[in-house]
């Protein structure tokens, strides 16, 4: 029993508030943002203690001249550059069409990646194509980037009868183990510990590949995170943990994962880990910081985690509406810009782009996506039917499928053929 006449003071905790709610003015202000090309560019063989102003600090590239500034610089060729802006366009334009999608009923559910197209296409374009990926719903920009067909991407999302999930995923929650890219889940967060695991494998079958996970700056509060991050300290394991800071978890800022103490790359310190803190609309920094890492950990030198600092400029999914909780201002304010305008602007400003090539580019990206729907769409949309065969349900678990399972899949067969006796012969009810 506490003492009552005890003169100790109450205790109190304290609730993070974000900074603006709808209809409030909004302050970038305090936010920390050093000159592009004031960060030094470490060893890739650093020991994490010799870096730990990196986690605070914000390696960036691209200048406010629109030119390449300072060590980090990963001087690209123009074709590498023009390459990666085709791949953020072509996201955005597929982000596009698919949020329209939705909006008509073709598909239950999608989520764009708008403001953070570079996190996602200049850093996996540091990687080898078969160095093995472990993103969340967040990254298509690495399926675009990896040559993953478009088509593949919508007959998912429309869960047709051409998913080559089967229906079995959440629209947007693709897998292809052709492109080295691991089936994205739900449950947040857990693509980190196998991630390490994966790398892990790598190491001890003496494999050249490595893994990286990318992860929202929400999840990080998973305890799954910090396993990884403890797996990856002890075994010195060839993987990067990328850390998507878009400074919101649906409606919740990043206060609630920590972000008013500290930062999420100095998460890195503590597990001995090195960690860079990177300008995340920057893509020719999120490129540099990437490769630092991918040659890290191809050198056995160990892991890294990145947090890229960024900003969702849209809704989190498609069932939100970011009105509601936070500040439109914010997108307005936000003071690192667009990722895809700040590449676009240096490639003009080095002579190597213009406006109507840009145009040109965007054009064709939006026909491309458009062209591809409308095949896709002869597979299916959502709720036309044309989709796998309901019985598939039961299949590709078990070899032989169990017989508590075969009751089932006949009872709910003849319940179907009574429900809908005329239902389209793909449904098969017949089976
Ligand atoms: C384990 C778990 N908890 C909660 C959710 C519900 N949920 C889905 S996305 C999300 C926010 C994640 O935010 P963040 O990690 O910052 O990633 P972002 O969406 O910003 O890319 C939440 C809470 C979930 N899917 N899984
Ligand atoms: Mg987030």
């Amino acid at each position: 029993m506490a003492d009552q006449a005890s003169n100790r003071p109450a205790l109190a905790l304290h609730v993070p508030e974000p900074k603006s709610r709808p209809g409030d003015p909004v302050d970038f202000s305090e936010v920390h943002l050093p000159k592009a090309g004031e960060q030094a560019r470490p060893d890739e063989g650093s020991k994490p203690e010799d870096m730990k102003d990196f986690a605070y600090d914000l390696v960036r590239v691209l200048g406010e001249d629109n030119k390449a500034h300072g060590p980090w610089d990963p001087k690209l060729d123009p074709d590498t550059l023009r390459t990666m802006l085709g791949h953020m366009a072509m996201v955005r334009a597929f982000d596009e069409r698919m949020f329209r999608g939705q909006r008509q009923g073709k598909t239950s559910f999608y989520m764009k990646c708008t403001g953070e197209e570079a996190t996602s296409v200049a850093s996996s374009m540091a990687l080898a194509s078969d160095d093995m990926v472990f993103p969340s719903y967040r990254q298509q920009g690495i399926l675009i980037v990896r040559g993953y067909p478009l088509i593949e991407m919508i007959n998912q999302i429309y869960s047709n009868a051409g998913d080559k999930l089967k229906g079995r995923q959440l629209p947007i929650m693709y897998s292809s183990r052709e492109h080295s890219f691991f089936s994205i889940s739900g449950n947040l967060a857990t693509q980190t510990p196998q991630a390490v695991g994966w790398a892990m494998a790598s190491a001890i079958k003496g494999d050249s590949r490595i893994a990286a996970t990318w992860v929202g700056e929400g999840s990080t509060a998973e305890g799954d995170f910090h396993s990884a991050c403890t797996f990856a300290s002890v075994y010195n394991a060839p993987v990067i943990l990328n850390v998507v800071n878009n400074q919101w978890a649906i409606s919740s800022f990043s206060g609630f994962a920590g972000a008013e103490r500290t930062t999420f790359a100095a998460r890195a310190l503590g597990y001995g880990i090195a960690g860079l803190r990177v300008d995340g609309n920057d893509a020719l920094a999120c490129f540099a910081a990437q490769q630092w890492a991918a040659n890290r950990a191809r050198a056995n030198q160990g892991p890294t985690l990145i947090e890229y600092f960024t900003y969702r400029a849209e809704g989190h999914s498609t069932s939100d509406d970011p009105l509601g909780y936070r500040s439109a201002q914010e997108r307005e304010e936000w003071p690192l810009g667009d990722p895809v305008m700040r590449l676009k602007n240096h490639l003009i400003t080095i002579g190597e782009w213009d406006e109507d090539r840009q145009k040109a580019m965007d054009l064709a990206a939006a026909e491309e996506v458009k062209t591809t729907t409308k095949q896709a769409e002869k597979n299916g949309i959502l709720g036309h039917g044309l989709h796998h065969p309901f019985h598939t349900m039961f299949e590709d678990v078990f070899e032989e499928l169990p017989w508590h399972l075969q009751e089932q899949a006949a009872q709910a067969t003849r319940e179907r053929k009574i429900k809908w006796p005329d239902h389209h012969p793909k449904d098969g009810a017949g089976k």
